[in-house]
């Protein structure tokens, strides 16, 4: 027998829960050396544009459906139409790859919160790139996947996984929103520490004026809108299920569209933030070292596992900065994987009707196992390198275009979902909201989505074999698609009323 649905006990802990998701490692790692390279401070344009034009819209539309159909994502989709359920299964697959390499990171950054206390990398010749390569992650010189486990990766992660099938089990109210009730207000305080702390650093200043300096040429390079799309979709957790998911657990009577935009505005708020923070600590680096900012910018992995650390060792009070930063990734990262992963065992237990407890175990066990497998060896960076490229930059991007064709064009029910956010909602969505999401998104998201496969194709990603990638780069996001249509197939418990609940 089915449980009743669990729903968000109150509007504040959906909220929370949300921007917990939103606020992820893409905040803090990505969104500041993305701004960076696409125009510094004229980067905001764009941005807001991609925002107000896409981001917002895309995440309304997510609540409507979520909302309105109470179901996780296939569920809501299939309730919506019987034809769409496999876009569901497509974002739920989408969450599967992310949730498998999003826990690795995790992992690393728990341990280099310690490495922070005992700064590790000084003992190697090569300083903190020498470490991470070497000694850390011990990086096979092969880009290929071999099983060769690095003993110091695999514990962590296999404690974070575990850390997330506990709240998982916990659900919606235990588990979601009470770890987000404890990790995010520690991830404000210890990040909003963090920042001050760098802007008092010696040549901070230098690196605010390099990341806030407009370029504003930068603006007629169509990469520089598509990096803004596609940075706002990632870091907003929109098109691929997890608002789709957690929107179904809001009360009926909820004030959505107020909702999204307390949510959008704090995630931008914390970007902003962590471009400050990073571009503080980063100008104080090429202090140190004589160079310019230019020289010592780096994003993702780089940034957090490499320059960070040397700053760590080189900075007054750097193990405070250390583990102020890991831990705050730790903490947004977490809080993001708990979404990712709700997305799927939502789905499972929609799909088999069965309770929480089995349908988490049965999936996150094995989300798990996959993950543990693939990333703690000596080849995990090259597979997450390339995952990551993929789904963010590609996967993402197709599914948020599918959707909007879907709902837009092809059903024609955006005044039907615009009709559901208008009765409980403090601002209501208009004419603006359907041409947004039904014209415009169609026309700006294809128009990326063809750069986005060109620039793929002419240059082979990080320099990565061809094969390395046409597999684990082309042949996952294929499989990708095969997979849904399979598990769309699949018939439905009798328990989940497939159809429209209203
Ligand atoms: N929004 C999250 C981030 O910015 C990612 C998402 C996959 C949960 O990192």
């Amino acid at each position: 027998a089915s449980e009743k649905r669990e729903t968000f006990s109150s509007r504040k802990l959906f909220i929370l829960s949300a921007v917990g998701s939103a606020v992820g490692l893409g905040n803090i790692w990505r969104f500041p050396y993305v701004a960076y390279e696409n125009g510094g401070g004229a980067f905001l344009i764009p941005y807001l544009v991609a925002i107000l034009c896409a981001g917002i819209p895309l995440l309304f539309l997510d609540y409507s459906v979520g909302h309105r159909y109470r179901g996780s994502a296939p569920l809501a989709y299939r309730r919506a139409n019987r034809k769409t359920e496999m876009l569901g299964w497509w974002q739920v697959l989408i969450c599967f790859i992310i949730a498998i390499y999003y826990a690795a990171i995790i992992a690393w950054a728990a341990m280099y919160c310690w490495f922070s206390i005992t700064k590790a990398w000084d003992k190697n010749p090569e300083g903190a790139s020498g470490f991470f390569m070497q000694d850390f992650l011990k990086v096979s010189d092969n880009v290929n996947v071999s099983f060769d486990f690095v003993g110091n990766i695999f514990t962590p992660m296999l404690i974070v996984w575990l850390v997330a099938i506990v709240i998982m089990v916990a659900g919606v109210n235990k588990g979601i929103s009470r770890a987000n009730g404890i990790f995010m207000p520690l991830l404000i305080v210890m990040f909003l520490i963090l920042v001050v702390q760098s802007v008092f650093l010696p040549g901070a200043i230098d690196g605010l004026n390099s990341f806030f300096t407009p370029d504003f040429e930068a603006l007629q390079n169509p990469a520089v809108w598509a990096a803004a799309f596609g940075h706002i979709f990632f870091s907003l957790s929109v098109a691929f299920g997890i608002m789709v998911t957690y929107s179904s657990y809001m009360k009926r009577k909820s004030d959505l569209t107020g909702s999204g935009y307390v949510v959008a505005f704090a995630n931008s708020s914390f970007e902003l933030l962590a471009g400050i923070g990073v571009f503080a600590a980063l100008g104080f680096m090429a202090h140190n070292a004589g160079s310019s900012v230019d020289e010592v910018a780096t994003s993702g992995i780089g940034l957090a596992f490499i320059a960070f650390p040397t700053i760590v060792s080189q900075a007054p009070l750097g193990g405070l900065i250390g583990v102020l930063f890991f831990g705050s990734l730790v903490f947004a990262g977490l809080t993001s994987l708990i979404s990712i992963l709700e997305v799927i065992v939502a789905a499972f237990q929609d799909k088999l009707g069965w309770k929480r407890t089995p349908a988490t175990l049965v999936v996150v066990v094995p989300v798990a196992i996959i993950s543990l497998i693939l990333f703690p060896t000596t080849t995990g960076l090259y597979l997450l390198d390339t995952m990551d490229a993929f789904v963010n930059q590609f996967g993402i991007l197709a599914c948020a275009l599918v959707l909007v064709i879907v709902f837009g064009a092809g059903l024609g029910m955006l005044p039907k979902l615009a009709k559901h956010m208008n009765r409980h909602s403090s601002i209501k969505l208009g004419t603006a909201w359907k041409v947004l999401v039904g014209g415009i998104g169609p026309a700006a998201l294809g128009y990326m989505l063809i750069n986005e496969v060109q620039s793929k194709i002419s240059e082979s990603y990080s320099g990565y074999p061809l094969w390395f990638n046409a597999v684990f780069g082309w042949g996952m996001a294929g499989l990708l698609i095969v997979g849904a249509v399979v598990l769309s197939l699949i018939p439905w418990s009798k328990n989940s009323k497939v159809n429209d609940p209203e």
